[in-house]
Order: structure tokens, then sequence, then C-alpha cells
């Protein structure tokens, strides 16, 4: 006993230290973000460029930046607009003035810090008061052109159109139907500058953000390693007679222990009936021997995230029935990452699955497969146009089948990089061969 105890702790140092020096060396550099300005200024040519940053913290979460904001800045600055002037290539931000009661509460912020323009790559640092003269005094020289983000903002958990979705939802309600932060802002500008012409940014900011640099692959591949990580840890943690919120809180620990800000989006751990329920979050019910359990976790590390479901027995061997079910979403599941290749559609994955699974004679259940969603600073990430697979993507694929008659829902997912090649699974180190999970549940003690 004394001993397995003593291997946990070398372990777990072990552990701790390898991931942190990785991610120390896992940093962005400012030259990344002015790089990508410099890419958006070429491509939009025109005009003004206007980007702006949260207005602040929401909530007991820890801050996290306006997903484009931060895209085209790296900077953490709550309240803060970015303006890029493609004519002159020039970056120019603006920053509130934090008074002495704020500092001393919160921290400076870019404007306190006298190297932070020629570091970050502006032109100028400006206080946010002055944001509106600036306009003014830009409109006097130049054609009148706006870049705004005219679509919907996404967040950590939720893509462009769920924002959209979930302000229509709201609006069902009339007393709660206000514009949301984004729309107010388009509102703002059409009243303050009625002759200027608004255009969407947001198409040139999704191709771009669509392709994922060197450095984010890395950062992702780290993410991949912790986040699966932290499901085994789940799944060690699980047993008959345990709360769902027991598994959040094993996974949750390894993503913190590792440097993530936390979860990609709220941890979704079902067990029996709730396997059924895509998004279940209460995460409250007490499993039992003979259910099925779902997890649907992914990490946010350095504003990258990953998604991975995994689904096992609560009590370490599958039934027959719920084995039979488990193989087909695997078969397909597994057709599509081999279907996954630079150049192809999700009609042609479709295709490439049915052939599959009529060659090895199994019944797909009605399940098609296909392409999933991209994945990035959002975990439901931006995305342009038709899909068609790029080397750079990067690709969530999530089959499954759900039975709520029986209590029994299914679903696996990878989060994969698509390769020049092919893809490169990012999250291969948590198991999901019927064998390998019942392995690694047996060494499970209770
Ligand atoms: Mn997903």
């Amino acid at each position: 006993m004394k001993k397995r105890i003593l291997y946990a702790v070398l372990f777990l140092v072990f552990f701790s230290a390898l991931f942190s020096e990785l991610n120390a060396s896992l940093e962005y550099t400012p030259e990344e973000f002015a790089n990508r300005r410099q890419t958006l200024m070429n491509s939009v040519r025109d005009g003004l460029i206007i980007l702006f940053a949260s207005p602040g913290n929401a909530g007991a979460g820890h801050f996290r930046q306006d997903n484009d904001f931060f895209y085209f800045t790296g900077c953490e600055d709550a309240n803060a607009i970015l303006v890029m002037v493609p004519d002159t290539k020039d970056s120019f931000l603006f920053v509130p003035r934090k008074t002495d009661r704020e500092k001393m509460m919160e921290g400076g912020n870019s404007l306190d810090d006298a190297e932070a323009r020629d570091r970050l790559h502006f032109k100028a640092i400006y206080p946010v008061s002055y944001f509106d003269e600036f306009l003014a005094r830009f409109l006097g020289r130049r054609e009148a052109v706006f870049y705004l983000r005219l679509s919907q903002e996404d967040s950590v958990s939720e893509s462009r159109s769920e924002t959209a979705l979930f302000l229509a939802r709201r609006h069902r309600n009339p007393y709660n139907a206000q514009l949301n932060l984004n729309l107010f802002r388009v509102e703002r500008f059409r009243q303050l500058y009625p002759a200027v012409q608004l255009k969407d940014v947001t198409p040139f900011i999704d191709s771009m953000r669509m392709i994922k640099t060197e450095k984010e692959i890395a950062i992702l591949r780290l993410n991949g390693r912790i986040s699966a990580e932290a499901v085994k840890k789940a799944m060690l943690a699980s047993k008959p007679g345990a709360y769902e919120y027991e598994l959040e809180a094993a996974a949750v620990e390894v993503l913190l222990r590792n440097g993530c800000r936390g979860p990609a989006y709220p941890p979704i751990i079902g067990s029996g009936p709730n396997t059924c329920i895509l998004h279940y979050e209460k995460n409250n019910r007490r499993m039992e021997s003979g259910e099925l359990l779902l997890m649907d976790f992914g990490g946010d590390l350095n504003y990258l995230t990953m998604d991975i479901t995994r689904t096992w027995p609560v009590s370490g061997k599958f039934t027959e029935e719920q084995k039979k079910i488990y193989q087909v979403v695997l078969e397909v599941q597994k057709a599509c990452i081999e279907a996954f290749k630079p150049g192809v559609s999700g009609k042609d994955v479709q295709a490439y699955v049915a052939q599959k699974m009529k060659a090895k004679g199994i019944d797909p259940l009605g399940l098609r497969g296909g392409l999933g969603h991209l994945v990035g600073l959002s975990v439901h990430d931006v995305q342009t146009g038709e899909l068609v697979l790029k080397e750079g993507l990067v690709m969530a694929i999530e089959p499954g089948l759900y039975f709520p008659e029986k209590n029994l829902g299914i679903r696996i997912e990878d989060t994969v990089l698509i390769t020049k090649e092919g893809c490169e699974v990012l999250t291969s180190e948590v198991p999901k061969e019927i064998e390998e999970i019942e392995a690694l549940l047996a060494r499970r003690k209770f």
C-alpha cells in the first residue's frame, strides 16, 4: 500500500514537471500577433479595421479575452479597442486609463507599461477616451469604410452561429430582448458615423483562424495530451455509487495542474439515462453498475481548446448489447478518421464510411459519419464557406448513437489535426478500444 502511494507521488511529480516544461516553451510571442495583423491588413486593404476587447470579467470564471481581439493582439486588457489601418499597415491600441484605486485592486494595463508599444509592435497606445477623436481625425482624410465584426462573436464554448441562436432564444421573451454587446456596437457606429460604410471583417478573420499556425499546433498537441490524461483520471475515478461530479473533480484537477485556464466548456458527465442528453451538464447523479457513462470534456490551454468524448461501463465490463452498439460507433469513428485528408468533403467521408461498413459486414444503425466541427480558440471554431479538409485545420469527429428507451447513449470523439497526407489524432492517449477501456478500468480498486 505504502509503495503504491510512493509510486503515485513520483508519477505526479514527473507528470507535472514534464507538462510544465512543455508549457514554458509554448508562450506566444508578440511577433505572432503582429504578423497576423499584417496578414489581415494585406487581405482587407482599405478603410479601418476595428475590433473590441471583452468589457471585463463576468461571473466567477477567470477573465478570458474576446477571441478575435486576442487573435490579433495577444493582449488581455479589458475594455480595449484595436484599430488597424491597412493603408499604412499601422496598428493602434486604445486602453482605459485606470485610476490608482483600480490599479491597486487589479493591477495596471498596457497604458501603464512604458515598453508595451514597442514590444507589441503598435504605432501607438492611447487612452480609450481618445478613440472617437481618432476616428474623427481619420475620417477627415480618407475614404470612409469601417471593417467591423458584423457577424456575431464566438466564445470559448460557443460558435458564432450558436451565439446568434442563443440570442434568438433569449428574444422569445420580449423582456429579455435587448441587443447583445456586439450588435450594440454596430448600432452605435451607425448612429455616430452614418456616412461611413460598414463592412464585415469576420470572413477575413475566419479564413485565418481556421488554419492553425505552428505555435498553435504545438499548443493543441499539448492540450490533447493534458485533456486525454484528464479523461483517463476520470475513468479511474468512476465506480458504482460514485457521483458524476466526482469525475469532473478528477478531470479538472489534471487541467489546472498543467496550466489550462479550465475546461473549454461545461464538462458533460452523464450516467445511465443522462448519456442520451447531448449537452447534459448537471453532473449530479449517482451512477450504478450496469450503466454506461458518457464523458465529453476538454481543456482551454493558452486560448486553444480540445474536445474528447469517451463512453465506458461503470462496472468495468460492457454488456453484450452495449458492446455491440459501441463497436458500431467505434468502427464509424475510425473510418471517418481514416478518410480525413486534404481535399475531402463531408460527402466523401460519408461515402468512405458506407463502403467500409459494407466491406466489414457491419450494420451502421443509421450512423453515417461526416466531418464534425472545427476546434480552435472556440471549441466550436469558426468556419467560412463549404467545408473541405485542408492541411492545418483542427477538427473534432464525434459520431454517436442514442437510445433513450434503453438509457443507452454512446459517443466517441477525438480531435484531429489535418496533415499533408491524412490526419494526426491529438487525443489518442485516452483509450477507445473495448479491450483497452476494460483493461484500464480493471486497475480500479473498490
Ligand atoms: Mn464536439
